[in-house]
């Protein structure tokens, strides 16, 4: 690790120490290390298509089959994956504060199965599924499907992934508790996204705004590291266990 970075480490350690309220926003990258692949980048994802030509509502209305068969894939790649000690590093940092938002654009559950209890999913959820004539929503674990694609088990309607698509909105009040995470928080970690795909690539600005420190860990710089504090670069994986000292057992 360079000057810099030891540096920033510490700084966002003396920083987090003396907060008692903190919201982080995650991205793809905290989840790279628990072999779930990115959207961009050289290791993005999947079979040469771009990620923003399936995840719209049009191309699964063009091909759901095809579009579903993206989705199946990434269950089964996530059905294996574990928390990795960046995830574990937030679930703990949670415990040692009085307020405690973590907002995440990930649809893989990895955070929640870390122990994070206050978790905000901005994009979805990889595990339910949404009926298209009803939408009921069902939480299911089969992997692979056993139909593509599922179909209602109450009206037999055509099921889709109940995540967010281009072009389609966020819910409402996971906006407006995100919107107030930021109000509240002292500091903001934005961690291991790209910062292109709004409404979440602003929400660093918002809380830039309000005033808060806000601090970026990737292991790039992004096109938005210039309106933060500063960044961390280093996989999250690494960095976030270094930011907090643990709680001792037994006092
Ligand atoms: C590491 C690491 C390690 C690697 N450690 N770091 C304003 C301007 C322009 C366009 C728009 C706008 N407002 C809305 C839009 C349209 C659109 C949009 O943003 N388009 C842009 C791409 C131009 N947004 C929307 O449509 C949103 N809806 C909306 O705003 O509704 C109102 C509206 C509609 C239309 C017009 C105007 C307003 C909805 C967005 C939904 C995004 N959905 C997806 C799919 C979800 C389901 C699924 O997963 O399949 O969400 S797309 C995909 O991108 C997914 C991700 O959550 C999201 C963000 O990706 P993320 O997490 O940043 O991943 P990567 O891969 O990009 O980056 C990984 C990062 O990690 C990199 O920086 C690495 O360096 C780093 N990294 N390893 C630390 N170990
Ligand atoms: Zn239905």
């Amino acid at each position: 690790m360079g000057d810099t970075e030891e540096k920033n480490l510490l700084q966002a350690r003396l920083i987090l120490e003396h907060s008692s309220s903190v919201t982080v926003l995650s991205g793809a990258g905290i989840s790279a290390e628990s072999g779930v692949p990115t959207f961009r980048g050289t290791d993005g994802l999947w079979r040469n298509f771009r990620s923003e030509n399936l995840a719209t509502p049009e191309a699964f209305r063009e091909n759901p089959r095809l579009v579903w068969e993206w989705y199946d894939w990434r269950r089964c790649a996530v059905k294996d994956a574990r928390p990795n000690p960046g995830h574990f590093a937030l679930a703990e940092l949670e415990n040692q504060k009085k307020k405690f938002t973590l907002v995440t654009q990930n649809i893989d559950g990895l955070h929640q199965m870390a122990g994070s209890r206050n978790v905000l999913e901005m994009h979805g959820n990889l595990w339910e599924i949404k009926c298209t004539k009803c939408g009921l929503i069902t939480k299911d674990y089969r992997v692979p499907l056993e139909e593509l694609p599922p179909l209602c088990p109450s009206c037999g309607g055509m099921g889709r992934p109940n995540v967010v698509w281009f072009g389609e909105l966020i819910p409402m009040e996971v906006i407006d508790k995100t919107l107030k995470a930021i109000e509240d928080c002292e500091v903001m970690l934005i961690i291991g996204t790209s910062g292109v795909v709004e409404p979440a690539a602003s929400m660093g600005l918002v809380a830039k705004q309000a005033g808060k420190t806000v601090i970026e860990i990737n292991i790039e710089h992004t096109p938005n590291s210039p309106l933060f504090d500063f960044t961390i670069l280093g996989k999250s994986g690494e960095v976030l266990p270094l930011l907090y000292t643990p709680r001792m057992a037994y006092s």
